[in-house]
Parts: structure tokens; sequence; C-alpha cells
């Protein structure tokens, strides 16, 4: 089973959860104000783009929408939330200066899509090299998630089972939970969005948050418009990428603390 933690309550376990088992719910971290508004927001995306990345992973009755950050004023909310830094950090904080984003994606699963993969995120990075963890996955349930509806599925204890392991025998789960909940997986988790039996579509953000030093999923920088960066707030603007790594790695010729940091 995936532990399950309600928001504000035992906090001090959920890291070593997470580590343990490989992925937790934390039951209504977000309010509803915040998810009907991002919701609002998203919704001419979904319309406009999200067709675009449809494809045999991803599914052909799922609609996404990727550089967050340009399309809602809520994302800060969510990207920055704390559960997500501290379960960053505990996971990552002892490997990098700084962490990074890896990706923001909304995930519309709508009725009759089929089980995605079960797949680890972390597959995107050559992990021979990086035999730890490289990223967590923080997902926000955007509507009710129920096994029915396509409930993001995860494999309890996956991660331990080596590396490129995608041979998923072991039972895979449903993160059922209500709206404003999060389910967090870590990169080497085995886990897909399920399918979606109901007749309503099913919502999601996931963010994704790797090690500073590498690159990231989506490259912010060419994904989203400088405007964009420019009214978010530096916390937001350095996790999106837009920090030197340390003194040496990602650096730019213009101090860190100008052009960006000047508030
Ligand atoms: O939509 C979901 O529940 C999970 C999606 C996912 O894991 C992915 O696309 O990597
Ligand atoms: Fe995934």
């Amino acid at each position: 089973m995936i532990p399950r933690f309600k928001a504000g309550q035992d906090e001090h376990q959920w890291a070593n959860a997470l580590l343990e088992v490989g992925a937790i719910i934390i039951e209504q971290a977000a309010t509803e104000a915040t998810i009907d508004a991002f919701n609002r927001d998203l919704q001419p995306e979904y319309e406009r783009v999200g067709a675009e990345f449809q494809n045999d992973f991803n599914g052909y009755r799922t609609r996404r929408v990727g550089g967050i950050a340009q399309h809602s004023a809520e994302f800060q909310t969510l990207f920055t939330h704390p559960y997500a830094m501290a379960l960053a950090d505990a996971v990552l904080g002892s490997r990098c200066e700084v962490i990074r984003v890896g990706s923001t994606t909304a995930i519309e699963i709508l009725p009759g899509e089929d089980a995605q993969v079960l797949h680890a995120d972390d597959t995107i990075y050559p992990k021979e090299y990086l035999p730890f963890e490289v990223q967590i996955s923080v997902l926000w349930a955007l509507d009710d998630f129920t096994e029915e509806n396509g409930a993001t599925r995860v494999i309890p204890g996956s991660h331990l089972n080596g590396l490129h392991s995608n041979d998923p025998k072991q039972p895979s789960y449903p993160a059922a939970m209500p709206r404003g909940s999060m389910v967090v997986y870590l990169g080497s988790t085995l886990h897909g969005g399920g399918a979606n039996h109901s007749d309503k579509p099913r919502k999601a953000l996931v963010n994704t948050y790797t090690l500073g030093w590498l690159r990231q999923e989506e490259n912010q920088y060419l994904t989203l418009p400088s405007e964009a960066v420019a009214v978010q707030p530096e916390n937001v603007r350095r996790l999106l990428g837009f920090q030197a790594h340390g003194p040496n790695l990602g650096v730019w010729p213009e101090d860190p603390d100008g052009k960006w940091f000047e508030s």
C-alpha cells in the first residue's frame, strides 16, 4: 500500500516513508480555491495545445500542457509548496547545492483512456552513472482521484528493484485521494497514469524536482517567454533554473544577483 498522511500531521514521518516505500500520499495539502483557479486557468490550454503531446507513452485520450509557470498565477503555490520543498530537500538536498525543476506538466486523462505503461521517471537519465535518487515527482490531484477515473498507479517498493527495472510484476495500487492532495514518488519508483473508466476527465499537475546540476527534462529557458519568467517571485525563478549551481556551474555574464534577482 502507499503510505497515507494528512496535511499537517506526522510530518516527521513523511521523508522516511517516501524513502522506504518509494511513494507517499499527503491528503488535502492545497485549498479548494487554489485548485479551482488553477483548473480554470488551464482549461483553455488543454483545448489549445493539449493534444500536441499525444503519443504511445502519454496516450491518445490524454491532454497535456507543459511550461505551466506561464499559464496560471496559482502555479507558484503548488510548485513551491512547503511539503514539496521539504521532501525534495530530504531526498536530494545532500547531493546538490540547489534543487531545480525537472518538468511542469498538467495532465488531463479523458474518459476511455487506457492505463499508461508503468515506468520510472528517472530513466531520462543514464542511471548507471547516477546510482542514487536524482529526482522526485509531486503529482497534485486536481480532481478527486479514484481507481475508476485513472488515479496514478504506484508499485510500492519498486525503487529497490535495481537499475532500469521496468518489469512490473509486483502489484500496483491506485493513489486514490481527494482533490488538493499530492502523491509524491521517487524518480526510480514504478508508476503510471491509470485507465479512466469514468465519464469525466481526471486532471493532475505533476512537477518534478531534480539535483540542480542535472539537465532539466523540460527546457524552461526555451519554454517560457522571458516576460512570464520576470513576473515570477524570486524563489520560483530560482527553482525554474534561473540561477547558478554554486559558483561555477550554470553561470552567466551578468551577476546572478543582477538581472533576475534585483529586488
Ligand atoms: O498522469 C499520471 O497519473 C501519471 C503520468 C506519468 O507518470 C508520466 O507521464 O510520467
Ligand atoms: Fe511518470
